[in-house]
């Protein structure tokens, strides 16, 4: 028995998830408390406040469900901006894309940023160098309200669970600000949470992105250490014509690139929203 190893759970309503491993780090900050536990089976894992964020083995389920049916629908993309994404992930996927000339990452919480570039090196790794990036340690619903109209490409919405100070970036007057900044064929894309461990605040974020953008679309797929497993992003956009439908030059190479993401997957997963979702959106008996 290895006295060195601990367990750390994610816990939800009567379950938990849970990994084990070496506690390497844990971090009280100024907003939240930071966790980094060495495990073997999925290498170095991230915890904020009592929920998992990312690990080594998981990451790619996350990251490139969130940037690339996003990226992949613009033609062309020069500037992105990215709200929290601390450990890299979501940078590091946005980078493939060559045309890009300019990445904001907004991340509020300093220590995360700091940590996860001596501990999570397999997520953020060499991105962090990338002359194209811009780290901004702000409050994103701050940050928003102080750009121009029509300025992002794409938003990337790469935020914790809600919490104190993580709700701003749920709201709907975070997302008419996103809606502003967005050129006028951008995309915003939003992790929306699970529709069984968070199922509330998931409604919450279709219901309130349908009613501010033009179109909107939800993709379900896994994340498996993840609470529940099942897990969703949201992709949003003024611009209804060809909405989700790659057009990006890169799209092969990028596909080859990936671990998870394909053009099947996400075609798959644009189409795999749960039937008590469904009903509960549209108020409808779907048995009638
Ligand atoms: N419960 C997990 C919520 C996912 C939040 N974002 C993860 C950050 C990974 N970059």
């Amino acid at each position: 028995m290895n006295n060195d190893q601990i367990w750390i759970d994610e816990n939800h309503k009567d379950s938990r998830y849970g990994l084990k491993g070496k506690l390497v780090v844990r971090k009280k900050t100024a907003y939240q408390e930071i966790i980094i536990l060495k495990t073997f089976e999925y290498g170095n894992a991230l915890m904020l406040d009592g929920c998992w964020m990312t690990s080594d083995r998981d990451e790619k389920y996350y990251h490139e469900c969130l940037v690339h049916p996003a990226l992949s629908n613009l033609s062309k993309i020069n500037t992105v901006l990215i709200i929290g994404g601390g450990d890299g992930g979501t940078l590091r996927e946005c980078l493939k894309y060559k045309d890009i000339t300019a990445i904001d990452l907004v991340e509020i919480d300093e220590e995360v940023i700091n940590l996860s570039k001596h501990f999570l090196k397999k997520v953020g790794g060499n991105s962090w160098l990338d002359k194209r990036l811009k780290i901004n340690i702000c409050d994103g619903c701050k940050w928003v309200k102080n750009i121009k109209n029509n300025y992002y490409d794409a938003i990337l919405i790469d935020c914790s669970d809600p919490s104190d100070f993580a709700n701003g970036l749920f709201s709907t007057d975070f997302y008419k600000e996103c809606k502003r900044i967005l050129k006028e064929k951008g995309i915003l894309a939003t992790q929306s949470e699970s529709p069984e461990s968070f199922k509330k605040i998931h409604i919450e974020i279709i219901q309130s992105l349908k009613s501010i953008f033009k179109t909107s679309s939800t993709m379900y797929a896994f994340v498996p250490f993840y609470p529940s497993g099942i897990w969703s992003w949201t992709f949003a956009s003024n611009n209804e014509k060809d909405f989700l439908i790659p057009k990006h030059n890169q799209i092969k190479s990028i596909e080859n690139s990936c671990d998870v993401w394909n053009l099947n997957y996400q075609e798959g997963a644009l189409k795999m929203i749960p039937n008590k979702i469904l009903k509960e959106l549209f108020k409808q008996n779907t048995n009638d």
